[in-house]
């Protein structure tokens, strides 16, 4: 039987948990040589929310049909999510370590045939949304109570596909599908406008644009959160379940920073992906509270 969340955590514990998650994500990306910083850090409290507070799930039995599903829309943030499922106890915080090589459950994008815990194999940008829409129209289709939730970054945004989504859910009154925004102002490169020393103008993907007015256009409820405070991302949560029954999908636009939580990876695109050095990883460890021996593992 799937388990609602029995107890909520606390600022306090969530904080904890998004510290060792990000820990963990730099540490395993600099054990495997390769991999995503940037996106996975600005998602984090996100994740650590639904995953501790909000879905309703079972570790132990991933595929249990009332399950709510999640989709890691931005699937090159795959070490995010993994680390997340690891400390949630979908599988040993010690198969991080196997991430993103030949063989691995864990690889370097999310795939639903190999990872416990994973609903939608992802990656190329772009196509979350169009298959949640298809399993919240499922779950219509059997009666079933189960909440489908998308994470997409504000790069991905600005693929088509993505509207196709966004226009057909409020046609198909899919109330029981959320997308969420990673409004990190960053992607990994950008328009095509260059400037002196770079190939592209790495600004906001969505500047100058009200996408609060543009989902509200399209029928959606519209929920605007700093996406690092927990108790706003609580309320958000609170408002997606207000609004099953309205024949309206709920996104929750969140505004983040890209590489959230070390000094070093913090608002810059340079992060986007990396390999932080062993010094690197001896400041990150120091500032998110954690253990480094001095090498990655
Ligand atoms: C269809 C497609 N085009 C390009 C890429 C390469 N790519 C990987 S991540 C990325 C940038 C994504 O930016 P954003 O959605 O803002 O993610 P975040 O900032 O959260 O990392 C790109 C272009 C891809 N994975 N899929
Ligand atoms: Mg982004």
């Amino acid at each position: 039987m799937s388990t609602k969340q029995a107890s909520k955590m606390g600022t306090a514990e969530l904080n904890k948990l998004s510290a060792a998650g990000r820990w963990h994500v730099l540490n395993t990306v600099a054990s495997a040589k390769a991999g995503h910083i940037g996106g996975p850090l600005s998602a984090m409290d996100l994740l650590v929310s639904l995953y501790f507070n909000e879905l309703t799930l079972n570790p132990q039995q991933p595929q249990d049909p009332t399950r709510d599903r999640f989709i890691l829309s931005k699937g090159h943030c795959a070490i995010g999510l993994y680390a997340v499922l690891a400390m949630r106890g979908y599988f040993p915080l010690d198969e991080l370590a196997t991430f993103d090589q030949g063989g691995s459950r864990l690889q370097g994008h999310p795939d639903m045939k190999l990872t416990p815990g994973v609903d939608s194999s992802s990656g190329s940008l772009g196509q979350g949304l169009s298959a949640g829409a298809g399993m919240a129209i499922a779950a219509k289709r059997l009666g079933a109570e189960f909440h489908t939730w998308v994470m997409l970054g504000d790069g991905e945004l600005e693929e088509g596909m993505v509207w196709e989504a966004v226009h057909t859910a409020r046609r198909f009154q899919l109330d029981n599908l959320t997308a969420i925004i990673d409004l990190n102002g960053l992607q990994q490169y950008g328009w095509p406008v260059k400037e002196e020393g770079d190939r592209f103008d790495r600004s906001n993907p969505w500047a100058g644009v009200d996408l609060e007015k543009v989902f509200a256009g399209f029928g959606w409820n519209v929920v605007a959160v700093d996406g690092h405070n927990f108790d706003e991302i609580q309320a958000a949560f609170h408002q997606v379940r207000a609004g099953r029954g309205s024949g309206r999908p709920t996104v929750i636009l969140a505004t983040t920073t890209k590489g959230k939580g070390v000094s070093f990876t913090q608002g810059t695109y340079k992060w986007h992906n990396g390999v932080a050095t062993p010094e690197q990883l001896a400041i990150a460890a120091a500032e998110l509270g954690q253990t480094f021996e001095g090498e990655a593992k």
